[in-house]
């Protein structure tokens, strides 16, 4: 142990000692013995332990209240390279944000690839509904002002190559996507900020979580390049990503709290329309 006897505040070292000590389970006396024997005086020992010990304590009743991190998807980008192999494709990296995870990809879908999408998903398209939390069906919700559709998993061949690209990309398997969505926003419309995984106080998550567990992460896909406004927008972080056709962001969230700080939204296009398919990565397989 050393001591700071001359301003005699806690050093991190001493506090990271006292934690140590508690965690052995020594008894407070002792170490303020051990405290008060190596020099300090005993009011001054009794306040840094004091200190010490609540703001340690309360730190473990923040982490034992959320929910355990699971594994989740997560690109290969040690050692920074400025691109990706997605097993068919070279892929951009733009940007890498550690937390919240966020990684931007460049040139994730050709051009063709987002045309085909669109064209797939156009006439299948209806006005967009989100999970009904009370039930775990789902409604139709003013948060959300885009028409959408899903595809079935592997539905067609430019799915099964997007959705194994996808899996290559972020190493997550194929199994354990759910179905690409496809959105499109007309001028007005927008996505506001929301969580991509199932509130676990809900009382529909439990009936949602039986079919491939929690969400863990999401590939949103640009379809077109938005004239003005309908960027992707992480409020946390006060990030916003650009609506740039065959770009991509992709975000993680281990656990499913806000601590994740994954809140993000499709902010309100402002010129011209916007189109957009998300694959959503589950823990299990989603069959
Ligand atoms: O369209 C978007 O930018 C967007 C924003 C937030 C899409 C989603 N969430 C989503 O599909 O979950
Ligand atoms: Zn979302």
């Amino acid at each position: 142990m050393s001591t700071d006897t001359l301003t005699q505040t806690a050093s991190p070292e001493l506090k990271q000692w006292i934690i140590e000590q508690a965690k052995a389970g020594h008894a407070p006396e002792s170490v303020l013995k051990a405290m008060k024997d190596a020099g300090w005086q005993e009011e001054v020992a009794m306040l840094a332990l004091e200190e010490t010990l609540s703001s340690y304590l309360a730190e473990q009743r923040r982490e034992q209240s959320l929910p355990p991190p699971s594994p989740a998807p997560e690109p290969g980008l040690a050692g920074s390279p400025s691109s990706v192999w997605a097993g068919d494709r070279e892929v951009q990296v733009l940007l890498s944000l550690h937390n919240p995870r966020v990684v931007v990809f460049g040139g994730f879908l050709s051009d063709q690839e987002c045309d085909d999408l669109v064209a797939q998903a156009r006439p299948r398209l209806a006005r967009s509904e989100t999970v009904d939390n009370q039930t775990g069906g789902s409604e139709v919700n003013s948060a959300r002002t885009s028409d959408g559709m899903f595809f079935n998993r592997g539905e067609s061949e430019l799915l099964r190559r997007i959705e194994a690209r996808i899996a290559a990309l972020v190493n997550w398997p194929v199994e354990n996507g759910e179905g690409v969505q496809v959105l499109n926003y007309q001028a007005g419309a927008e996505y506001r900020p929301h969580y991509d995984y199932f509130d676990p106080a809900q009382p529909g998550t439990s009936t949602i979580l039986k079919r491939g567990g929690q969400r863990v992460g999401t590939l949103v896909m640009y379809l077109n390049t938005v004239a003005k406004g309908g960027g992707t927008s992480f409020p946390d972080v006060q990030l916003e990503v650009s609506p740039i056709k065959g770009n991509a962001v992709f975000f993680s969230y281990d656990r499913a709290h806000p601590v994740s700080r994954t809140l993000h939204g499709g902010a309100p296009v402002v010129e011209g329309e916007k189109w957009v398919a998300t694959k959503w990565m589950r823990q299990g397989r989603f069959d």
